[in-house]
């Protein structure tokens, strides 16, 4: 049997966690439910399958984080992008909704060097992607403590904007969460997360995702 499928018997809504590597998915899963295995970590690439953690009958989901790994070969990152959208296409009837988590301090920079070189940046892909599957997709711009306060604004507009939302971002409010979820500074995500169980009238599970620690 494959690891964790128990915990997948009967699930009826799921939310995902998807991002690029070392963006925070793990740290904030771990703010909002206080589970301490899972797993955290300086190094990237330190979650490689879906992890799942359940409450009543929905399935939160920790995906392995895309992108550059060190120590790791790109064929490599190549079986991570396909196990995710594997994933998501196999499991997209009880997936209610994905949170695709950025670096905020990075995002800008890496979208720049990627259109250099004339390749969709893989946020952008797997953001059009998850959309695509009809799958409702949030995104929540983490580590907004490493972002100059001063340009706080125009580098949210820019990641709308590369996301196809047209700035200023808090026209998207939501949609886009910033947060720093080393701070505890999540409330913007979890006010998210919380409107898509009520709109799914699903407010019984709002204790599990109280509107901060
Ligand atoms: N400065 C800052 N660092 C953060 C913040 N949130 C998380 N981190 C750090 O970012 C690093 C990566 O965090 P993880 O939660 O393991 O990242 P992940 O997205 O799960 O990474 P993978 O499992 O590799 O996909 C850790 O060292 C965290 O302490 C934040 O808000 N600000
Ligand atoms: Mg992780």
């Amino acid at each position: 049997m494959k690891k964790g499928k128990s915990l997948e018997d009967g699930a009826k809504l799921e939310i995902i966690f998807v991002g690029r590597s070392n963006v925070g998915k793990s740290s904030f899963i771990r703010d909002f439910t206080g589970k301490k295995k899972v797993r955290v970590g300086k190094r990237p690439g330190v979650t490689l399958i879906p992890h799942h953690i359940r409450y009543s009958d929905m399935l939160i989901t920790d995906m392995p984080g895309f992108g550059f790994m060190s120590g790791v070969h790109d064929s490599k990152q190549n079986i991570v992008k396909d196990t995710i959208i594997e994933y998501i296409e196999d499991n997209s009837d009880r997936i209610n909704m994905a949170v695709m988590i950025v670096d905020g301090a990075t995002f800008l920079d890496l979208v720049e060097r990627w259109n250099a070189r004339n390749e969709i940046p893989i946020d952008i892909e797997m953001f059009d992607f998850l959309r695509e599957m009809g799958i409702d997709t949030v995104v929540a711009v983490n580590k907004i403590d490493k972002i100059n306060p001063d340009e706080l604004e125009m580098t949210l507009d820019g990641i709308a904007d590369c996301l196809g939302m047209m700035p200023p971002w808090r026209q998207w409010l939501d949609t886009i969460a910033p947060i720093t979820v080393k701070k505890g500074d999540t409330k913007a995500l979890r006010g998210l997360i919380r409107k898509r169980l009520h709109d799914a009238k699903r407010d019984d599970l709002f204790k599990y995702i109280p509107n901060s620690k």
